[in-house]
């Protein structure tokens, strides 16, 4: 661990004393320094100020290992939006309204605010952290190898803070199942999981009265009956009208994303290393990012169309959980489907805020074990696309 540290501070005196202006490859190490000198951003034209508040920029900087400081006890289980029913709809839904009428409470200068953490995703996602030593090379965790296991960790400690704030260390995230467009309930009554359509927006996020509202979104996520539509991004803005039109789309989007592909990074995304600039080409992200991922964004409009205020809609954290647990079933999956083994990859260093405002760090080898976290996910039907009747593709069986 100590050598790792090591290597980023020498990567960042190299830099500085550099007289040839060539930069070794190496990993992107989000530090203090980082943090410390973040500037405006700017997103395709748009200026933003995202910086973390100063007063939280002096440190201390704690590592986090998940494997190794995960909370004791069993895994928590985050479960599909669209089959929790009586008590158990009840109290989740009280227990996450209040969680985010809470969040949204603390003062914006709070990093552990709901203002904060789009912050955050924005700083991020904006160029506004530039790699130490470089001058002006910007840093971004989207369209590269970046966005899968960032996005868990950013979940990771979001939950973190939503668990503290209702003093309750059992609460869980679901996820939103947009991926699920099949009726399996009949087939499956008696196995454990989740087997109802999930391609709806889910109703515990439609309350206008509710904290998990946003007015901010386009028609579609209020039009009732009209299924997400995951291939929006590759078409225009006018989605698939009816679920029979959504249906075969959804399901060969989601076959095609989760391929083994040729390399990991078709899957995971391009590389993006230390002493590179930062790519702005949306073609740069992995399979599961650029067309499922950037479609849902997309579909539900408004603010989550843009990277830059997307978490202001409490639905992203959830739609992401189903991203990253779709990150876990596609490593289950096996088939050659392996993540990246490269150093620039893994001992890539990224800071969070956890749920007592101290930055924590993570490295991205430590985040690509799901169950480290804590948490595991309910079975949901990823049969709905995983056996695609289409002889130009290659139908894959789970593993377990
Ligand atoms: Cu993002």
């Amino acid at each position: 661990m100590k050598s790792k540290r090591l290597l980023c501070l020498f990567l960042f005196m190299f830099v500085v004393y550099s007289t040839w202006g060539y930069v070794e490859a190496a990993p992107i190490c989000i530090t203090l320094n980082t943090i410390q000198k973040c500037q405006a951003g700017n997103f395709f034209g748009e200026i933003t100020q995202c910086c973390p508040p100063a007063a939280y920029t002096k440190g201390p900087v704690v590592d986090f290992i998940p494997k190794r400081d995960r909370h004791p006890g069993p895994l928590r289980v985050r479960k599909a939006l669209q089959c929790l029913s009586g008590d158990e709809l009840s109290s989740y839904s009280e227990k996450l309204w209040k969680a985010y009428e809470l969040m949204q409470a603390l003062p914006q200068d709070d990093p552990r605010s709901f203002y904060q953490q789009n912050a955050m995703h924005c700083a991020y996602g904006s160029g506004a952290f530039v790699q130490d030593g470089t001058g002006n090379l910007t840093i971004d965790i989207h369209f590269n190898w970046y966005f899968s296991p960032w996005h868990r960790m950013f979940l990771y400690f979001h939950e973190r803070i939503l668990q503290s704030l209702l003093d309750d260390p059992t609460f869980t995230l679901h996820f939103w199942n947009f991926d699920n467009s099949f009726d399996a309930e009949k087939a499956n009554r008696n196995k454990e999981g989740c087997f109802r359509v999930g391609h709806f927006f889910p109703e515990l996020y439609s309350d206008p009265s509710k904290s998990t509202f946003h007015a901010n979104r386009s028609v579609r996520p209020f039009t009732a009956n009209l299924p997400a539509d995951l291939s929006i991004l590759n078409r225009s803005e006018t989605p698939l009208r009816f679920v029979s039109e959504a249906v075969p789309r959804n399901k060969e989007v989601m076959h095609r994303s989760m391929q083994p592909g040729k390399s990991p990074l078709d899957f995971h995304g391009w590389e993006f290393k230390y002493g590179q600039p930062q790519n702005l080409n949306i073609s740069g992200g992995g399979s599961l990012e650029f067309l499922p991922h950037n479609s849902i964004h997309r579909w539900i409009g408004g603010s989550t169309s843009l990277t830059t205020h997307a978490p202001e809609d409490p639905i992203f954290y959830v739609f992401h959980s189903n991203l990253e647990r779709l990150w876990d079933v596609w490593q289950r999956l096996g088939g050659g489907r392996k993540d990246p083994s490269s150093p620039d990859w893994l001992d890539a260093e990224f800071l969070f805020y956890d749920e007592n405002a101290v930055l924590r760090r993570v490295k991205v080898k430590d985040s690509l074990v799901m169950k480290d976290f804590g948490y595991t996910y309910e079975r949901v039907f990823d049969e709905s696309w995983l056996f695609f009747d289409n002889s130009t593709l290659t139908p894959v069986k789970p593993s377990n």
